[in-house]
């Protein structure tokens, strides 16, 4: 019996639009379900997507916005008023969430590694060495986009300095890497990754790829368009 692996971009708490696209993609019963990261925050359904991605058992690696909701999280434990300074769907997902939750969310590994094919939600920066991370290295792996013209990561909102997409230098040997983290108007094909996140919460699409058998070389991209654009 061949078994596929399907890898599903950010879903930003676009729970209806993740069910749909779970139908989408013909899942059979022994396939590997793994999610790139930012399951929640921004969104329409933040908490409830979280829920659901538990009890169904489906993978995730860490996005940058776990990291920032356990963060939040640690702060408003110390000192509830933080409350009142941050975002207010933030807030609601703090005053929410469950200890489990919480847990879950700690638990949550920096990238999943299947066969040949490795998932993070950022992506690997050149250099890093996925057996020996260090906290800075973890932190690029959840946040990585652009280099400047020396190959050096820089800010997302550095806009003056972006040289090339981390993706289009990347050579392959941490595996097939599939990612997220970057909205793309349409998936992000290279011959040694692909980037998912086509935006569902910013009223683009939820994307996922499947391969037949783990083979690199044998994938189908699926997308579906967001229900309305829930952010911007
Ligand atoms: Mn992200």
């Amino acid at each position: 019996m061949s078994k596929s692996l399907v890898v599903y971009g950010d879903i930003h708490g676009c729970l209806s639009e993740f069910k749909a696209l779970r139908k989408k993609v013909n899942l059979k019963k022994d396939d590997i379900e793994v999610v790139v990261g930012d399951i929640l925050n921004k969104g329409p359904f933040n908490l409830e997507a979280l829920r659901y991605i538990m009890k169904n058992k489906i993978l995730t690696v860490r996005g940058n916005n776990e990291e920032k909701i356990l963060k939040l999280y640690k702060m408003y434990k110390e000192d509830e008023s933080v409350l009142e300074d941050i975002k207010p769907w933030e807030a609601q997902i703090l005053k929410n969430i469950k200890k489990s939750e919480i847990k879950f969310l700690k638990s949550l590994p920096y990238f999943i590694k299947i066969k040949g094919i490795t998932i993070v939600h950022g992506g690997i920066p050149l250099g890093i060495n996925l057996k020996k991370l260090s906290k800075s290295d973890k932190k690029q792996i959840t946040l990585i986009r652009f280099y400047n013209k020396n190959l050096e990561p820089i800010p997302w909102h550095d806009f003056e300095g972006r040289y090339k997409f981390w993706s289009e230098v990347y050579d392959g040997r941490e595996g097939f890497v599939v990612f997220g983290h970057h909205p793309f108007k349409k998936p992000k094909v290279e011959k040694y990754a692909v980037g998912i996140d086509t935006g569902c919460v910013y009223g683009g699409k939820l994307s996922a790829i499947k391969f037949k058998d783990f083979d690199t070389k044998n994938y189908k991209l699926f997308s579906l368009k967001a229900r309305k654009k829930y952010f911007s």
